[in-house]
């Protein structure tokens, strides 16, 4: 019932989320957009790669960065300009964050601990809404033409730009529940047929310290642990993933803010829980379709402040 429910109410997430398990239905989905939209793909790179000198990203060279992407699903080294990274975090340092990316849990950053008391609980994450709208290096980066080129390439036809989402993620002891809802443990996305995300750090993040985990192949090697993960998406325990893949293809990312990097979040992966500092990363997403949302946008109605 209640799938029937989520169909009729948005038959497109239901469909992704279901066929979008099987590799077959993703490959024709993704070579038949790929097929139909040519021209303008092949026209959007021309574009793009006309304009490649305003990129915000140096040093990067394109074929080498796919051949990863492709092998890998991740590829790293690209790196924000200073003064973007200290827009956002300008921004990010003024502008109401919400706990658990609820819009009535509304606090500034330094009133963490009041909102904490209020809450009656640790804050293992807080988010932002409508980011992009309100910080303008965030549009820099999303309308960069490096990006998009990947984006483009990686995706095989012309890419949606389906949002941005900046968040926190604090050095708690959090609940096993907060943990599992959050992406604290290890999991694939099955946003789209085809997708690829973009994650850029706000703040340095060593080792040890809240670092994104993946776990580099797995988007063309899903575990399969049992009968059922060949049907079913679930979250899993590190000793499942450590068993399952070499330990040399489990990457923890870490690097001095501005650090990003693209992943294909098919890929098993996960955020670790900070020990220390705080983490604040940006999220872009680009896919084939826009069925499962993933913007920030909220009005302004519905965003609260608890303190
Ligand atoms: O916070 C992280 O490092 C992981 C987030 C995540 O799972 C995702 O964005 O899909
Ligand atoms: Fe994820």
């Amino acid at each position: 019932m209640a799938i029937l429910k989520a169909f009729l109410e948005n038959p497109g997430y239901v469909f992704v989320r279901g066929a979008g398990r099987f590799s077959l239905v993703r490959k024709l989905v993704t070579d038949t957009k790929r097929l139909l939209g040519h021209k303008r793909a092949q026209q959007l790179q021309r574009e793009l790669t006309a304009r490649i000198e305003d990129s915000l990203f140096t040093g990067i060279q394109l074929e080498e960065y796919m051949h990863n992407l492709n092998t890998s699903g991740c590829s790293f080294g690209l790196q924000l300009p200073h003064d973007v990274v200290e827009e956002i975090r300008a921004y990010a340092e003024l502008s109401p964050v919400y706990a658990f990316r609820d819009p009535k849990f509304g606090f500034l950053l330094q009133d963490r601990k009041q909102a904490e008391g209020l809450l009656g609980r640790e804050i293992l994450l807080a988010q932002y809404f409508n980011a992009q709208e309100e910080c303008p290096a965030i549009s820099r980066i999303a309308e960069d033409p490096l990006l998009k080129l990947i984006a483009l390439n990686y995706i095989g036809s012309v890419p949606k730009y389906l949002g941005a989402t900046l968040w926190w993620t604090f050095p708690v002891n959090p609940n096993r529940a907060d943990q599992m809802k959050h992406a604290h443990f290890f999991h694939r996305d099955i946003d789209d047929f085809k997708f690829l995300k973009f994650f850029f750090y706000l703040t340095d993040v060593d080792a040890g310290d809240g670092g994104h985990w993946v776990v580099a192949g797995s988007h063309r090697n899903a575990p399969k642990l049992s009968i059922k993960d060949h049907f079913m998406t679930r979250r899993f325990e590190d000793e499942e993933i450590n068993k399952y893949y070499e330990d040399a293809d489990t990457i923890e990312v870490v690097g001095l803010k501005g650090a990003g990097f693209a992943e294909d979040t098919l890929c098993v992966h996960k955020a670790a829980t900070p020990t220390r500092n705080p983490r604040l990363i940006l999220q872009l997403q680009f896919g084939l379709f826009d069925f499962v949302p993933q913007n920030d946008k909220r009005s302004l109605s519905e965003l609260q402040l608890i303190c």
